[in-house]
């Protein structure tokens, strides 16, 4: 009687293997994890002026840049995000870096396009926000956030005005569509591509913090913005 040996069955450790993170995931994601508060500022010159890279987010009020960054952050209550737009008033400022050595920021800055918000308030934040953009001299790269149901705005229209000579220049820039949970998968196809095509040389990712969409390759592309040099 002739005896086949039975197929290797995949093992547990075939099974941790499929699952582990990649390296690259794992450095990104503890780097993003070291996320402390810094500041808050309503007004720019009140901005510490700093030399390590930062990097901004931006958008609609409401479309989910406190949630991001407390979701790449890994924790709950870093940035505070509400249900209320217009939560975020100030610009915040978060840390980055291992063994406490500050090698990276982040910048919350509060939405736009908020109705209730009354003109005088609107037009000024609009000034404080286009000076930023314009003059912030360590800024490395801007994260546009946009709810896809919504597309791009007057206002993301204006921004987007605002920030092409410098993206021409090099500043990094990318436009994450929110809360791809709510697309199916033929209209978050459909998103993207049309986003890519007005997105204007950045580049343009799905992205949910309910369903974790897109936290890793974000994490990944913001620690290299932050370390051009490094492999
Ligand atoms: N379904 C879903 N909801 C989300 C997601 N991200 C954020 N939200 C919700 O959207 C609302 C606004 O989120 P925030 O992170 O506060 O938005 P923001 O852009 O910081 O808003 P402002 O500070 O007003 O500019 C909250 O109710 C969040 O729970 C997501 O990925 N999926
Ligand atoms: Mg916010």
């Amino acid at each position: 009687m002739t005896h086949t040996p039975p197929r290797a069955a995949p093992g547990p450790a075939h099974a941790v293997a499929k699952l582990a993170p990649a390296p690259e995931t794992v450095i990104a994601m503890g780097w993003m994890h070291t996320a402390k508060f810094l500041t808050t500022a309503p007004q720019l010159h009140f901005l510490p002026e700093l030399q390590v890279p930062e990097i901004a987010f931006v958008g609609r009020s409401n479309a989910g840049k406190s949630t991001c960054i407390n979701t790449l952050t890994q924790q709950k209550r870093l940035a505070f995000a509400s249900k209320t737009p217009g939560r975020t008033q100030s610009i915040n400022l978060f840390s980055l870096g291992k063994q406490g050595v500050t090698d990276a920021v982040l910048a919350d800055l509060p939405g736009y396009g908020y109705a209730a918000v009354p003109k005088s308030d609107k037009l000024r934040w609009q000034q404080v926000m286009a000076n930023y953009l314009v003059t912030r001299e360590n800024l490395t790269g801007i994260v546009l956030m946009c709810d896809p149901r919504h597309g791009l705005t007057e206002l993301d229209e204006i921004l987007l005005d605002v920030i092409r000579p410098r993206v021409v220049e090099g500043l990094k820039f990318l436009v994450l569509l929110t809360k791809a949970d709510k697309l199916n998968k033929t209209d978050a196809a459909k998103a993207l591509s049309i986003m890519q095509l007005q997105a204007g040389g950045g580049s343009v990712k799905l992205f949910s913090a309910l369903k974790k969409q897109g936290v890793d390759e974000v994490a990944q592309l913001l620690w290299q913005w932050a370390h051009p040099t490094a492999g």
